[in-house]
């Protein structure tokens, strides 16, 4: 965990609960309840032993306190990931909810790391937790992959074959996000065995 923990800072001396107005101290649930997934990178461990649920969360109060102390998607070292999927999914292709799957791409160019990956990531999570999706029901999670080449954050759903809600999800991330170029949704099978960098896509919005 003290991979993903921020600095220890000293904190601001805050009211103590009992000097709060009674609103203050009501958490807001969220609709689902969500884990925070973290992708080491280790090469002495195989792919799937890297990847470790660090928490759950399930108010909007204690999603924001993970999010302050953990540290950003441009902070993390290359070669890990973060991910965030509803309770019960893991984060992979063989995962009975993904297995019908796949996932809306958005790969970014290394100067965007500065520019746009903490601010994409962060609007996906607040789309996903906040079920903004007409089809919210479809969405299994989100990935954000740090590399040395081109970041990516993937918005994984559970059926391919639902065209017209995949298709609503792609333009709202798009809308959301204010990418004006193409973003394409891939299928999961097609990932898992590509042999180039490039995967067909499916649909494109
Ligand atoms: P990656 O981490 O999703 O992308 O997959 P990266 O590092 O940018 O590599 P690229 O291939 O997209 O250019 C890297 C590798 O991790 C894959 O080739 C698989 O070997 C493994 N891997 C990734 N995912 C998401 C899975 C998964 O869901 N299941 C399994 N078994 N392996 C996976």
């Amino acid at each position: 965990m003290s991979t993903v923990l921020k600095g220890t800072t000293t904190e601001s001396k805050t009211n103590t609960p009992a000097e709060l107005p009674p609103e203050f101290l009501i958490k807001h649930p969220l609709q689902n309840t969500w884990s925070l997934w973290f992708y080491d990178n280790d090469r002495t461990k195989t792919w799937e032993e890297n990847l470790l649920e660090l928490t759950t969360f399930d108010t909007v109060e204690d999603f924001w306190r993970l999010y302050h102390h953990i540290k950003l998607p441009s902070e993390l070292r290359q070669g890990h990931d973060y991910a965030v999927f509803k309770q019960g999914i893991r984060p992979m292709w063989e995962d009975d909810a993904n297995k019908m799957g796949g996932r809306w791409l958005i790969s970014l160019e290394k100067k965007q790391r500065n520019s746009d990956l903490d601010r994409f990531w962060l609007e996906i999570i607040l789309l996903l937790i906040g079920e903004n999706f007409e089809h919210s029901d479809e969405i299994c999670g989100a990935v954000v992959n740090v590399r040395p080449k081109l970041d990516k954050i993937g918005v994984w759903t559970a059926d391919t074959s639902k065209q017209q809600a995949n298709l609503e999800i792609g333009r709202k991330i798009k809308e959301q996000l204010g990418i004006h170029g193409k973003i394409g949704f891939q299928l999961h099978r097609d990932t898992m065995v590509k042999h180039s960098s490039a995967t067909k896509n499916l649909y494109t919005v």
